[in-house]
């Protein structure tokens, strides 16, 4: 099948749009044989984060072509549209969605709320200056972006078992202004102000049993999802962020055993961030690279085990822009040793880890 953008497709999004700001550009063509080709003939949706490289990096923009899905890597975020306090600006947003509208990609909106990264004017404010801006917030966004968006990241990471909160709650702006009910009233206000857009719960660290964090996120995330629905409210999927860790303790059979237990609470799963982290791993390219990969194809084939896994995102296409350079600048310095994450190198090639997950999708095929 061409990956080439239909022109039909386009003036459709554009129509839908009222008239995009910007002329239609397509992704590049990448042939039949890529990873959403692969991943949509046994049922998955293959994403990936984008930031605003994408605008300014055509090699990188070129490896889209492998996507069928884009989740806002930062630009639907409170600091980026509400950078000052009632002041919203949403050009970042807006960008990303007549991009995707224009390349005819879904968009996943990440993320509506988190308890972290949050734009600086909000330290300091009351309860209930963080209740009125919690309320508003959602009122002021969802409605611009409602039948547009694919997808919303309604509520990212509530849980943090080292705040010592009941239920493992992670502490924050959101938990001080509703308690563990910021998720539930979150989700709520989402679905009356966008009945269609799907509605994602994301949380990391399910796949990691280091540092005491997937074995109490695992069932208090049961829980969650549990509460939701038992609430009466509509939430269409769960995202596991999935950052692997090699220097952490984990066991793929039982995360793939976690998933079919959650998708047994009627919820679709997205693998919603899987990048591999390698601090832990020998200098060598290779050696890293191989072990990246056979890390990545085990976990993913255990996950794609359950029939409920339709979506495989990535954090990021190439290590040029991957999140975990800036992490590791901050931990070891600029001379050390870069780290490659993802599935494309820091020249825009592919790499060990991109036939891994291959292997994995076509593994489905004969399970
Ligand atoms: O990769 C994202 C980075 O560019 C942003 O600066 C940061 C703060 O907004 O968030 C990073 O993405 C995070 C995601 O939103 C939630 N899960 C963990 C991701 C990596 O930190």
């Amino acid at each position: 099948m061409n990956e080439t953008i239909s022109r039909r497709g386009m003036l459709e999004g554009l129509a839908a749009l009222g008239g995009a700001a910007f002329a239609p550009k397509a992704v590049l063509a990448r042939g039949a044989d890529n990873l959403g080709t692969t991943a949509a003939s046994v049922g998955v949706t293959f994403g990936s984060a984008a930031g605003n490289q994408i605008y300014s990096d055509f090699s990188y923009e070129h490896l889209f072509g492998e996507t069928r899905l884009i989740t806002s890597e930062w630009q639907f975020k409170m600091a980026a549209v509400q950078p000052n306090q009632g002041v919203y600006e949403f050009w970042h947003a807006d960008n990303l969605l007549n991009y995707t509208v224009r390349s005819a990609r879904k968009l996943k909106a990440h993320c509506g709320f988190w308890q972290a990264f949050n734009p600086s004017w909000m330290s300091g404010l009351s309860t209930s200056q963080l209740q009125y801006t919690f309320d508003k917030h959602i009122d002021t966004i969802i409605p611009r972006y409602a039948g547009k968006v694919y997808a919303w990241d309604v509520a990212n990471e509530p849980f943090w078992p080292a705040d010592n909160n009941p239920g493992g709650f992670g502490g924050g702006p959101w938990y001080q202004a509703f308690g563990s009910g910021w998720v539930k009233r979150a989700f709520q206000r989402v679905s009356a102000l966008d009945p269609t857009a799907k509605l994602y719960l994301n949380e990391a660290q399910c796949d990691n049993n280091g540092n005491g964090l997937g074995p109490v996120i695992r069932p208090a995330l049961l829980n969650l999802v549990s509460d939701i629905k038992n609430a009466g409210l509509r939430i269409d999927g769960v995202g596991l962020e999935s950052h692997l860790d090699m220097g952490m303790p984990y066991d793929d059979v039982q995360f793939g055993a976690y998933c079919n237990q959650l998708a047994g609470k009627d919820v679709k799963i997205s693998i919603s961030e899987l990048d591999v982290r390698d601090f832990s791993l020998p200098d060598d390219p290779a050696t890293r690279d191989k072990a990246i990969a056979a890390r990545i194809q085990s976990f993913l084939t255990q996950a794609l085990k359950s029939p409920a896994v339709d979506q495989i995102v990535t954090w990021g296409l190439s290590d040029k822009y991957s999140w975990l350079k800036g992490l590791w600048l901050d931990q070891r310095g600029a001379t050390f040793r870069q780290p490659r994450p993802l599935l494309f190198d820091e020249n825009m090639q592919k790499k060990a880890a991109y036939t891994a997950v291959g292997n994995a999708l076509n593994s489905r095929k004969r399970a």
